[in-house]
C-alpha cells in the first residue's frame, strides 16, 4: 500500500498538557510517528513518499478562515506577548462560557486561545502549524491518489486531526486530516463518502464538520462520553441533523470492551456504511484502542489489528487510511500497520 509521509511531522513536539492540576509531558510524542514509518519499511508494505505540492486555500474547504488565520499566526503572537513565551508551550487559561460572545474576536491573544481551544490538553508551539498543514498536506494528497485510481493508501502524520473542528481545536488536533480526505474525494467525483474512525476517542471535529450533510457518512465506534474524552459528544443518539440526518452514526463502547464485542460493532458501522452507497471511504485510523495504551480503556491486543483490516477490505471500498491516536509508543508500529497489512491481504 502506497503511504504518504508527512516529514516534518516532528517541527511539531508538544511539551506538556494539563492533567488533573498539574503540567505532565504530552503523551502526542514524534516518536510515534517514526515508530509506525519504521515498522511499514521493515515489512516493505509498499512505497512511502511525499506530499504533493499544496495549496493552503484548500483548507477552506474544512476550516473558518479566522481560525486559520489564528493557528498560521498563534506563535509569533505568543512571543510578541513575552519573548521568554519561547521556551513555553501556549495553552489556554480562558474559555468562552454559554451564553457568552463568540463572534466578536479579541484583541487578546489570551483569550482568543480560549475561544478556539477546547482544551487544556493540546499544547500549541513554534513548529504547530507547519507540522499541521504539511499533515493536511499529506491527507489531500492521499485522497488524490485514491480519486487517481488506487485501491488504498496511508496518510502518515501527526498531529493527528479528527478532534479539529471548522474552527476549533483540542484532543492534540489542529487540522482535520480525515475531513479534509474526505472533501477531497467528494470534489473528485465521489457521490457519497464515508468516514469510518476507529480511534479510541470520539472523532467529535469529524462529526461536527459534517453533521448537516448528507454527502459525508460519518461512523465512529469509541470509548463511552460518559466516561472518556471528549466527554460532551459522541453518544449514540446523534444521528445527524436537517439533510444530514441519518449519516452520523455512534457507536459508544463501554470501557473494558474486548475485541469480540469490538469487532461486532465494527461489523455494524460498516453495514450502516454500506447502506448508504458510500462510493469511497477513508479511515480514521487511532490504534489506542490497544490494551497497553496509557490513555485509553479497550483491550485489543496487536494481533486482532490485522482483522480490522480485512474486515475494513471487505467493504470493497476506495480507502484512505489517516493517522490518528496509538499513545503505546512503542507497539503504535505494529498495531497500525498490522491493520494496514490486512487490509492489503484480504483487498
Ligand atoms: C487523537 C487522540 O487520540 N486524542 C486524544 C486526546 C486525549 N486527551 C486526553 C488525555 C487524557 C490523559 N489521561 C492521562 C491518564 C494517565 N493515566
Ligand atoms: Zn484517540
Amino acid at each position: 500500500m502506497l503511504t504518504i509521509y508527512n516529514e516534518r511531522h516532528a517541527l511539531h513536539q508538544g511539551r506538556m498538557e494539563m492533567f488533573r492540576g498539574q503540567l505532565v509531558p504530552s503523551f502526542e510524542v514524534p516518536a510515534r510517528a517514526d515508530f509506525v514509518l519504521r515498522e511499514l519499511q521493515s515489512r516493505g508494505l509498499g512505497p512511502v513518499s511525499a506530499a504533493d505540492d499544496f495549496d493552503e486555500a484548500l483548507l477552506s474547504a474544512i476550516h473558518a478562515p479566522r481560525y486559520l488565520d489564528f493557528l498560521a499566526g498563534a506563535w509569533e503572537e505568543w512571543i510578541a506577548l513575552d519573548p521568554a513565551n519561547a521556551a513555553l508551550d501556549v495553552l489556554p487559561s480562558y474559555w468562552p462560557a454559554l451564553g457568552m460572545r463568540r463572534d466578536v474576536l479579541p484583541t487578546s491573544f489570551p483569550a482568543r486561545v480560549g475561544l478556539f481551544a477546547f482544551d487544556a490538553g493540546t499544547p500549541l508551539m513554534s513548529g504547530s502549524w507547519q507540522a499541521a498543514r504539511h499533515g493536511a498536506a499529506t491527507a489531500w494528497t492521499a485522497a488524490r491518489r485514491v480519486a487517481g485510481g488506487e485501491r488504498a493508501a496511508f496518510a502518515l502524520t501527526r498531529p493527528p486531526g479528527h478532534h479539529a473542528g471548522a474552527d476549533f481545536y483540542g484532543g492534540y488536533c489542529f487540522l482535520n486530516n480525515a475531513a479534509l480526505a474526505a472533501q477531497t474525494l467528494r470534489d473528485a467525483g465521489a457521490a457519497r463518502v464515508a468516514v469510518l474512525d476507529v480511534d479510541y476517542h470520539h472523532g467529535n471535529g469529524t462529526q461536527a464538520i459534517f453533521y448537516e450533510r448528507a454527502d459525508v457518512h460519518v461512523a465512529s465506534l469509541h470509548g463511552d462520553p460518559r466516561t472518556d474524552y471528549p466527554y460532551y459528544l459522541g453518544h449514540a443518539d446523534e444521528r445527524g441533523e436537517g439533510a444530514g440526518l441519518g449519516f452520523n452514526h455512534n457507536l459508544p463502547l463501554a470501557r473494558g470492551t474486548d475485541f469480540a464485542s469490538w469487532r461486532a460493532a465494527l461489523g455494524v458501522a460498516l453495514q450502516g456504511i454500506a447502506a448508504t452507497g458510500a462510493e469511497a471511504l477513508v479511515v480514521s485510523l487511532g490504534v489506542d484502542t490497544f490494551e497497553g495504551d496509557p490513555v485509553a480503556g479497550f483491550s485489543l491486543k496487536s494481533e486482532d489489528y490485522l482483522r480490522i483490516g480485512e474486515d475494513i477490505a471487505r467493504a470493497g471500498l476506495p480507502t484512505v487510511f489517516v493517522f490518528e491516536g496509538g499513545y503505546a509508543v512503542a507497539e503504535v508500529g505494529v498495531n497500525a500497520v498490522n491493520v494496514l497489512q490486512g487490509f492489503a491481504q484480504a483487498a
